[in-house]
């Protein structure tokens, strides 16, 4: 868009792309090439020095992904972004540019399954150490900090126990001591939250969640305020690593940003009326929604958090063998892991998304066998809610067998 910022709702579907540069084309086109061709010898020469502006080969850039990242930048009010093949490759990539063997990661009390399982192979192949702390107290904060503390990464809301972390008060301890702060915005699209404007400094999606919202695509974003640690990024751990997305890929999440801002309305006005529904039912013991005022840190998602997100985690009474029997008695709610797609998606993290992490860290984390993670889709909540219902009472059922 040429004429300033728009509203989000719009940068959503315009940011980044001029039709005019592409024969009038109202959708980018996918550029599916893995090359470009020089005009001759002296401009192939140029582009590899950097001296002249251009494509040259799609691992270090591709216009239909550099359309995608630009939009993205524009979202999270940025100043660059990169586009990787998976969320993980993202949150590879910035842990990767900020630390160096010896250093020391301090992480919220509570990461996606495989984040976890990155931070123990950095630990265990590279000596980088991390610690998981609550980041609720600002002393504790600080006296977590060490010498070698590189970088603080940070999941909000965290998957999938829901809890919160004030990004204002960690970026501010964090920006007063030079440590730069990297947030798993995932559960939020940056149509609910903007960690930059709080003074983090990376951002990370899993861009297969709302982002593509369709469940028909794996992609990660990265998006930094400096856009000469992003450029650094991308002739680095980008280009050397290689976890690039695909044009298509590309593609398809532009088509699915553009509808990102009605797509995430309905997700919170669902998982608003599911979580109520949720917390009146008596086979649930706890729910875990950061828009309930009995979050303990609703005061924060009202803060930082423009609307509450689509997400929900419950503990259901009785044991494993009631959570397992609760899924499998739903029909219309899938069991699946993923989450922000239209269909309403049910997981047992402590058997799925982190059955990696050991018991004891994992009950750290506040993941037992009893917790469910409901990501609540965009059919009708009613249908939803009424297929949840009938699941329930098949419990009841056993509960009280028939003599
Ligand atoms: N960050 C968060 C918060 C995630 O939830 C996930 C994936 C990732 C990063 C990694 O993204 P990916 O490489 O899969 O694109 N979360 C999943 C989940 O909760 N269920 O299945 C995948």
């Amino acid at each position: 868009m040429s004429k300033g910022k728009k509203r989000p709702e719009t940068e959503m579907i315009h940011s980044g792309y001029n039709s005019a540069e592409h024969l009038g084309s109202l959708t980018p086109p996918i550029y599916q090439t893995s090359t470009f061709t020089f005009s001759n010898a002296e401009q192939g020469a140029e582009r590899f020095a950097g001296e002249e502006e251009g494509y040259i080969y799609s691992r270090l850039g591709n216009p239909t992904v550099r359309i995608l990242e630009d939009r993205i930048t524009a979202l999270e009010n940025g100043e660059g972004a990169l586009a990787f093949g998976s969320g993980m490759a993202a949150v590879s990539a910035v842990l990767f540019h900020l630390i160096q063997s010896g250093d020391h990661i301090l992480c919220s009390r509570g990461v996606y399954g495989c984040t976890f399982g990155l931070l123990e192979m950095l630990e265990e192949k590279f000596q980088v150490e991390h610690d998981f702390i609550k980041m609720s107290e600002e002393e504790h904060i600080r006296n977590s900090i060490k010498e070698n503390t590189a970088c603080i990464y940070i999941e909000t809301p965290i998957n999938p126990t829901m809890e919160l972390v004030d990004l204002k008060m960690v970026c501010r301890i964090a920006n007063e001591l030079n440590i730069p702060v990297a947030v798993d915005n995932t559960f939020c699209s940056p149509y609910l939250q903007q960690p930059l404007q709080y003074g983090a400094n990376y951002v990370v999606h899993s861009a297969t969640k709302y982002i593509g919202g369709h469940g028909d695509v794996v992609g990660g974003l990265l998006i930094g305020d400096s856009l000469e640690q992003i450029n650094a990024i991308r002739m680095t751990t980008q280009k050397d690593i290689g976890g690039i997305m695909s044009p298509f890929d590309a593609w398809l999440l532009l088509r699915g940003l553009k509808t990102l801002a009605v797509r995430m309305d309905r997700h919170c006005e669902n998982a608003e009326k599911i979580a109520r529904y949720l917390t009146g039912q008596d086979k649930v013991k706890t729910v875990y929604y950061p828009g309930n005022q009995s979050h303990p840190q609703y005061p924060i998602a009202k803060a930082q958090m423009t609307n509450y997100g689509g997400l929900i985690s419950f503990q259901i009474e009785g044991t494993i063998e009631t959570a397992r029997h609760f899924m499998n008695e739903l029909s219309m709610v899938k069991i699946a892991v993923s989450l922000g797609d239209a269909e309403t998606l049910i997981q047992h993290p402590a058997s799925m998304t982190h059955s990696i992490v050991p018991l004891e860290s994992r009950e750290k984390m506040g993941v037992n066998d009893t917790l469910l993670r409901l990501s609540v889709g965009l059919e009708a909540w009613e249908d939803i809610c009424e297929d949840l219902e009938q699941a329930f009472q098949k419990l009841n059922h056993i509960a009280l067998p028939a003599t």
